[in-house]
């Protein structure tokens, strides 16, 4: 079976799962899909064009989701990367958030072969633990000990996994197995496997701390649907008693979607047991996204600048300065776009240019397939109750996040370069 279709069904699978632990998530997918079906009623032209997305985009809306996840050692991470693998999954981006007070670095899983991001839109944001962020060194050691105690892949998902690597890949049986051990990495503990001493002093320290360690395995802590008009999905979650965030992160309401706008409603506090005596723990959490046209490092540049100026005077008009239509956006290379032959082209024509002014090529956008540090900030930060919220000078450190992969992060950047040029390629003039 394909990778593609091994992710599909897994991402059904731990929507099922998710669905069935946390009801509230199937609340925000009801809301969703209303929201959408009303968006796409009154502009049909939403994802045809304009609206971040290209054509053949529709289908797969309704199967749109990421999810998160965060692990605590170099080792637990390259096990992941294998099995991420198995469904043509590779990590995509660094994210260093170090510089706002979580202990983490991390990276996205997702697909990159030309049109497989349709097939299955699934992508997963990984975090490792940097306990080098964590002052005190007998915690840390603490912490480093515990978590060599625990196995986070089944020894018949590991088995799987080496089938695949032996063999390329798995057949129909092999991948339904795959998928259904799988999805025990991912499952919510109740059972802690640390006392509640040991789980009140990590927590201490950092609340991410004590839920990356303190449990049998990296539970998925959200899985984020995606919705074409997230100002009334905001809204509606207000309305549904769903304790959204106070701020949509990301840029402002435009005409021309851009990048990524993300809100979320706060972690759930729910029961678990240290070896035994109750108490709670907050991790699990939902979060909806709208997402837009993928900017150039040019385009991205000038997004992190007026963000920051924005942040700093409080002035919401700051964005104002970002074009917001789809010919200045292309033209002054700010966002990437694919190119699509729509009739003939005119004999004669001399460049794509030529060739869209006489409306035989059209120019899509391209979809933002990945994630923003600053957001992703902000939706850390308003899920740890009691989290510190200050900030610090950035350490980033991809060299070894790449080292515990086994393998470098792409960059996201050159794949919408690729995807742009060679579509401009395949057009003959
Ligand atoms: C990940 C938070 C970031 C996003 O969409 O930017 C994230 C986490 O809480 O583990 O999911
Ligand atoms: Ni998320």
């Amino acid at each position: 079976m394909q990778g593609d279709a091994i992710r599909a069904g897994f991402s059904e699978a731990m929507s099922a799962m998710y669905r069935s632990e946390v009801p509230q998530y199937g609340t925000l997918l009801e809301l969703v899909a209303a929201i959408n079906r009303r968006a796409l009623r009154q502009d049909p032209s939403l994802l045809a064009a304009g609206g971040g997305a290209g054509l053949g985009e529709r289908g797969r809306l309704n199967a749109e989701r990421h999810g998160a996840i965060r692990v605590g050692t170099a080792g637990e991470l390259r096990l992941l990367r294998r099995l991420f693998a198995v469904m043509g999954m590779v990590p995509v981006g660094y994210y260093d958030l170090s510089a706002v007070g979580v202990p983490v670095h991390s990276t996205a899983f997702r697909a990159i072969a030309p049109g497989s991001m349709r097939r299955s839109p699934f992508r997963l944001f990984t975090s490792l633990l940097r306990l080098d962020l964590i002052e005190d060194a007998a915690l840390r050691a603490q912490a480093s000990a515990i978590l060599q105690r625990r196995q986070i892949v089944g020894a018949r998902a590991l088995a799987l996994i080496e089938t695949f690597e032996a063999e390329g890949e798995l057949d129909a049986a092999q991948a339904q197995a795959f998928i259904h051990e799988a999805l025990h990495t991912f499952r919510w503990h109740d059972e802690a496997t640390v006392d509640a001493s040991t789980y009140a002093s990590l927590r201490a320290a950092h609340p991410l701390l004590a839920d990356v360690v303190c449990f049998k395995g990296p539970h998925i802590n959200h899985l984020t649907p995606r919705v074409l008009d997230i100002d009334a999905a905001q809204a509606a979650m207000q309305a549904h008693g769903l304790e959204a965030k106070a701020r949509i992160e990301g840029p402002p309401r435009r005409r021309c979607p851009i990048l990524l706008r993300q809100t979320s409603f706060k972690a759930l506090s729910e029961p678990v047991r240290f070896e035994g005596e109750p108490g709670v723990h907050a991790a699990r959490f939902g979060e909806i996204e709208q997402r837009g046209a993928a900017l150039t490092e040019a385009g991205r540049a000038l997004y992190d600048r007026l963000l920051a100026q924005e942040l700093a005077d409080h002035d919401a008009g700051a964005f104002a300065a970002f074009p917001d239509d789809h010919e200045t956006l292309r033209r002054d290379g700010l966002a990437f776009y694919r190119y699509v032959p729509v009739a003939d082209v005119p004999l004669g024509a001399q460049s794509l240019e030529e060739a869209i002014r006489a409306g035989s090529v059209r120019a899509e956008p391209i979809l933002y397939e990945d994630f923003l540090p600053v957001s992703a900030a902000g939706i850390f930060r308003s899920n740890l109750a009691g989290g510190p919220g200050e900030t610090r000078p950035a350490s980033p450190r991809r060299g070894v996040l790449e080292e515990a992969l086994g393998c470098d992060v792409l960059d996201p950047f050159a794949l919408y370069e690729a995807e742009s040029v060679s579509s401009a390629a395949a057009i003959t003039l």
